[in-house]
């Protein structure tokens, strides 16, 4: 029998998918977590099946696991570990591990693709431009080449993933691979991840309409409660806030916090250190402990939602020659516009004016300190108006 122990997450499964057209009804597949494989691994090796072919893909086993196996191959075993992640390559000692991160031409590799060319290789399975193109579809998934590529069908087959389980997504993605060509969604699948993008678009909608701004630890901080979506949310909150150093999810059924930056500058992980949780310097999180409780809950609970820019404005525009005008939530008025000199003027309420040398630092300055908004060109042509030296610009 052939068996394969392997992630269970799209990159995992992808090469399950592969393990069941090559190897048909001969096989034995187990779906694991990151913590779930060595308990599976160890379990199996003491029924001691020396007849088995056995892989194990885009996971580690731990050290123990690592010895069993040798002593294993040692005994007639039959193992191969096929993996991509860096922190599995000092496994590449032994003979039956192949680690590789990257390919010769730079691309990074993935466990689905790694795991293809070995199976081709050996004859057990057939190269088709259908599987071609859906190990590439799961490649780029898995090492983010498709965000720069703009590959939107990598991103909309992890959807599905989610979205089925994992044995109907692997059923289903086995009977498209052969029987069709090419590979592509079918009509119903195209359905559902339509319904899924319009219904996660206004849940981040809804979601940038309840985030409330504050400072902790001298970092500019969006907070937002949220149960779903969290990547999606991070990225959509932190790309239309940018004056935010990071996004706060919070789950407090879940008690947990995700922390979002999309800033190069800023390590979340840190963040995320301090209630003794980690990650990513991106992308972390911790358990909500009541420390966590006290910063992200219980004092911002009063702070009201920071405001939305308008969005339809023909007139009151970011970075306008004739000026922008922006209020907060005490009905301060804040007009920048440009000087002669290249350098930008922030006056606030028809005073106090300060100087900035790009219009995006003097935004930057009222959205961190005001929690300012662009306000609607309504209130911008009344204010034009109310002030002559000003409308003087726009002519
Ligand atoms: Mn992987």
């Amino acid at each position: 029998m052939f068996r394969l122990f392997t992630h269970n997450d799209l990159d995992g499964v992808g090469c399950g998918i592969l393990h069941r057209l090559a190897f048909k009804d001969d096989t034995y597949i187990r779906y694991n977590s990151v913590q779930g494989l060595d308990f599976q691994i160890e379990r199996y090796l003491e029924t001691d099946r020396l007849e088995d072919i056995v892989f194990i893909t885009d996971l580690s086993v731990n050290t123990e696991n690592a010895q069993r196996l040798e002593a294993y191959k040692v005994k007639g075993g039959k193992v191969t570990l096929i993996d991509h992640h860096k922190t599995a390559l000092h496994f590449n000692e032994y003979d039956w591990a192949h680690v590789t991160v990257e390919y010769e031409d730079g691309r990074l590799t993935a466990a689905t693709s790694l795991y293809y060319e070995h199976l081709v290789k050996h004859h057990y399975l057939k190269r088709s431009s259908s599987l071609d193109q859906f190990v590439e579809l799961i490649r780029q998934w898995d090492t983010w080449e498709w965000e720069k590529n703009e590959t939107l069908d990598a991103k909309r087959l992890n959807d599905l993933f989610f979205m089925l389980s994992i044995d109907e997504f692997e059923e289903r993605m086995v009977k498209r691979l052969q029987e069709s060509d090419t590979f592509s969604f079918d009509e119903f699948e195209e359905k559902i991840l339509d319904m899924e993008e319009t219904k996660k678009e206004r849940y981040i909608r809804r979601k940038r309409r309840e985030l409330v701004q504050t400072f902790i630890d001298d970092y500019c901080v969006g907070i937002v409660h949220a149960e779903s979506y969290h990547s999606e949310l991070g990225n959509e909150l932190g790309k239309d806030s940018p004056h935010l150093d990071y996004i706060a999810i919070l789950n407090v059924g879940g008690k947990k916090i995700s922390f979002r930056t999309i800033h190069e500058t800023i390590d979340v992980s840190a963040v995320a250190n301090q209630f003794g949780g980690g990650g990513h310097a991106k992308a972390a999180g911790c358990q909500l402990t009541e420390q966590a409780y006290k910063f992200y809950i219980e004092k911002p609970f009063t702070i009201e939602s920071l405001r939305v820019d308008a969005l339809k404005n023909q007139h009151n525009l970011k970075g306008n020659q004739a000026g922008s005008l922006y209020a907060d939530q005490k009905g301060s008025l804040f007009f920048i516009y440009p000087r002669t000199d290249q350098s930008w003027t922030l006056e606030q309420n028809d005073s106090n004016k300060q100087a900035f040398s790009t219009f995006e630092e003097a935004e930057r300055h009222i959205k961190r300190n005001y929690s300012a908004w662009l306000v609607r060109d309504d209130e911008y042509l009344r204010f034009l108006a109310e002030n002559p030296n000003h409308s003087k610009r726009s002519k």
